[in-house]
């Protein structure tokens, strides 16, 4: 990676520019990436760049939902894969989620280069280029998914997803679980589970959750799950946001 030092105050924020850079050189991120990027930024600047209680509530309830779930799936794109592709396949192993590359701007190029990124990181099967299925209501490029992946799970992970598509995606009966920066974005807002922290912390702090919960039982899944209540995440998100209380 690149060299700076980790006193810097601002040491993480510069590392996951960094990646993001190199996501783009190698050709796996879009150059609207590096856009979406910096709109995430700005919000884990006013969020204190930490993972504020609610968060790490909702990645609790996350986890229980990977858990709990028949067939889930963690959708995969350009951003994803350049800031945390291991972090995504420790995921995957520790809640037994496929992965499956999924886009907004969809190339054959950018597909294999992602799925190929992801084995080099230790994923084996990685769904997304089979295409044979669609989500109703978006335009054929942007609908298509795999039909044995997101196209019949029942939980999936969509983080830093496009409000268009996480709308259609809830739409078609799938408990969505939304990594989002942002929580006034539609993602965040039809999310079951909206998660307002930065992907690099979300990811493995989902998966120490996971490991915690995988002895759990299904009543104590189905508790968890049943006591969250997505409104007041965002609440306390935007309260966060607003005025510097931490504890939101
Ligand atoms: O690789 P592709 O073609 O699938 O394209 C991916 C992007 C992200 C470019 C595309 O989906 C897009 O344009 O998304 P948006 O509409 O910019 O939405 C991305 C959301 O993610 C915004 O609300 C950002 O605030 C948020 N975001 C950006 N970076 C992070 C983030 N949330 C969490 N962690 C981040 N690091």
């Amino acid at each position: 990676e690149i060299d700076i030092p980790e006193s810097h105050p601002r040491y993480e924020s510069l590392l996951t520019r960094h990646r993001i850079e190199a996501g783009v050189e190698k050709g796996i991120t879009s150059q609207q990436g590096l856009i979406a990027q910096g709109r995430g930024e700005a919000f884990d600047y006013l969020l204190g760049e930490e993972t504020i209680p609610s968060a790490d509530a909702a990645e609790r309830v996350a986890a229980a939902q990977l858990l709990a779930a028949d067939h889930a799936v963690l959708s995969v794109n350009g951003n994803v894969a350049a800031l945390v592709p291991g972090e995504i396949v420790d995921l995957a192993e520790a809640t037994g989620a496929d992965i499956e590359v999924n886009l907004f701007n969809r190339t054959r190029e950018r597909m294999e280069r992602i799925a190929d990124h992801l084995r080099d990181h230790g994923g084996t099967e990685i769904k997304g280029l089979e295409a044979d299925g669609r989500i109703p209501g978006l335009d054929h490029e942007r609908a298509k998914v795999d039909a044995d992946g997101i196209g019949s799970a029942d939980v999936v992970l969509v983080p830093l997803e496009d409000g268009d598509r996480a709308e259609a995606l809830a739409e078609m009966g799938k408990t969505e679980i939304v990594i989002d920066l942002n929580p006034l974005s539609r993602s965040a807002q039809s999310a079951a589970v909206p998660v307002v922290d930065n992907i690099i912390r979300a990811v493995p702090n989902m998966t120490a959750h996971a490991r915690e919960l995988a002895g759990a039982a299904d009543d104590d899944l189905a508790e968890i799950i049943e006591e969250f209540d997505p409104e007041e995440t965002l609440v306390a998100a935007e309260r966060a946001i607003r005025g510097g209380d931490l504890d939101g």
